[in-house]
């Protein structure tokens, strides 16, 4: 019988490393790369708001099914056996929530204090995407002002980026005076999240959302839907600059919390998905292809970020020249222009 034991608890970690190779491209690699105290612990976080994350964009699933799901799934995450064989997304998420008794059976087994620290983030993360979840055709999920796209971004964001910190004290591998200021940590997850934000406007609004801040677009179109239109070229690609300029602001602190890191494996696990918002962010810097078709960059370049990735130096070089490709690429005729070029000699003063 504890023979049984072993093999079953082997087949359950076995099927949460499949899970996470299926739903994330870039994450994978970096989770599997961490200190064998943090590897299993950041994979399960990882599972349980991909689990989340697939819940809130399920957009199949009615507002009256959704909203205690997203506001209970921290305690969903200590009921054994529990599955979801509702949601009508993506096969390889919609998977993971049939499934998802193998994520709580290995969730279960971490050490208390990681329980604890993934518990009340999973809590605050949904309760934040259940605040602003709604079921209105085209959408502006009440994104109006800027601060209201600071407090979504948290909420589905910056709070993972508090949590991993977070973890990263609880294990000992990182000393709590470097990385306390949450502030800093939550710039971490709003750097991602906005690139992502802004580079997926065109996938986004084909499932009839978007998650653009009112007060950014509304300055050069009437609705969301416009800024894609032929005839609205230049009114579309100032609105993408406008919002890549507000994504840059957190650049400066996100350096200076990369800095602070002393374990290899969580620097590497931190700086490679920035280095790769940053590549992203200068794709997309004044190009209307955001309009046409889902814009990435190259699997080869990205293998070249990873491997120049390795210690502040190097990523503070990496920043540095997709800095200034986005200076070269800066227009005098977009309203931005100035403030492009000051954040971008900012970000060039910190490296
Ligand atoms: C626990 C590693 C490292 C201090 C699933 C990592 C969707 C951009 O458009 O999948 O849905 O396909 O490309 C990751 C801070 C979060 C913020 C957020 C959890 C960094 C659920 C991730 C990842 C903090 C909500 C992936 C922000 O986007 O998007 C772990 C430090 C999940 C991090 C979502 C987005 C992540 C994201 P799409 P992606
Ligand atoms: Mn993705
Ligand atoms: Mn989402
Ligand atoms: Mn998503
Ligand atoms: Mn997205
Ligand atoms: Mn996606």
């Amino acid at each position: 019988s504890s023979q049984k034991k072993i093999k079953s608890d082997r087949s359950t970690k076995t099927r949460c490393y499949e899970f996470l190779n299926m739903t994330s491209r870039s994450f994978a690699a970096v989770i599997q790369n961490l200190d064998d105290e943090l590897r299993d612990v950041v994979c399960l976080f990882y599972l349980i708001l991909r689990g989340l994350d697939t819940i809130e964009d399920d957009m199949t699933l009615s507002i009256e099914k959704k909203d205690p799901l997203l506001r209970d799934f921290y305690n969903i995450i200590r009921v054994e056996g529990w599955r979801f064989e509702e949601s009508g997304d993506q096969e390889k998420d919609r998977q993971l929530l049939v499934e998802f008794y193998v994520v709580i059976d290995e969730f279960l087994k971490l050490d208390e204090k990681y329980q604890k620290v993934i518990t009340d983030i999973c809590k605050k993360v949904g309760n934040g995407m259940a605040d602003y979840a709604t079921d209105a055709a085209l959408n502006t999920y009440g994104i109006i002002s800027l601060g209201d796209f600071d407090k979504y971004c948290h909420y589905v964001a910056g709070l993972v980026g508090i949590g991993l910190t977070n973890l990263f004290i609880a294990s000992g591998l990182e000393a709590e005076i470097a990385t306390r200021d949450e502030a800093i940590a939550n710039s971490m997850g709003l750097f991602l999240q906005k690139v992502n934000i802004t580079r997926d406007y065109l996938e986004d609004i084909s499932h009839g959302r978007c998650y653009w801040p009112k007060a950014i677009w509304s300055q050069y179109a009437s609705n969301l839907y416009e800024l894609k239109n032929p005839g609205n070229e230049t009114e579309a690609i100032n609105c993408l600059s406008a919002m890549l300029l507000n994504t840059l602001q957190h650049v400066t602190q996100n350096l200076t919390y990369m800095n602070s890191l002393r374990n290899q494996s969580i620097f590497e696990f931190c700086a490679i998905p920035q280095v790769m918002a940053i590549a992203t962010l200068a794709l997309l810097f004044r190009n209307y292809d955001v309009y046409r078709k889902v814009v990435k960059i190259r699997k080869g370049q990205t293998l070249a970020l990873i491997k120049q990735s390795k210690n502040i130096y190097q990523v503070a070089a990496v920043f540095r020249y997709y800095t200034q490709q986005i200076m070269k690429k800066n227009d005098a005729r977009d309203p931005n222009f100035l403030k492009i070029s000051i954040v971008c000699g900012q970000i060039e003063q910190w490296c």
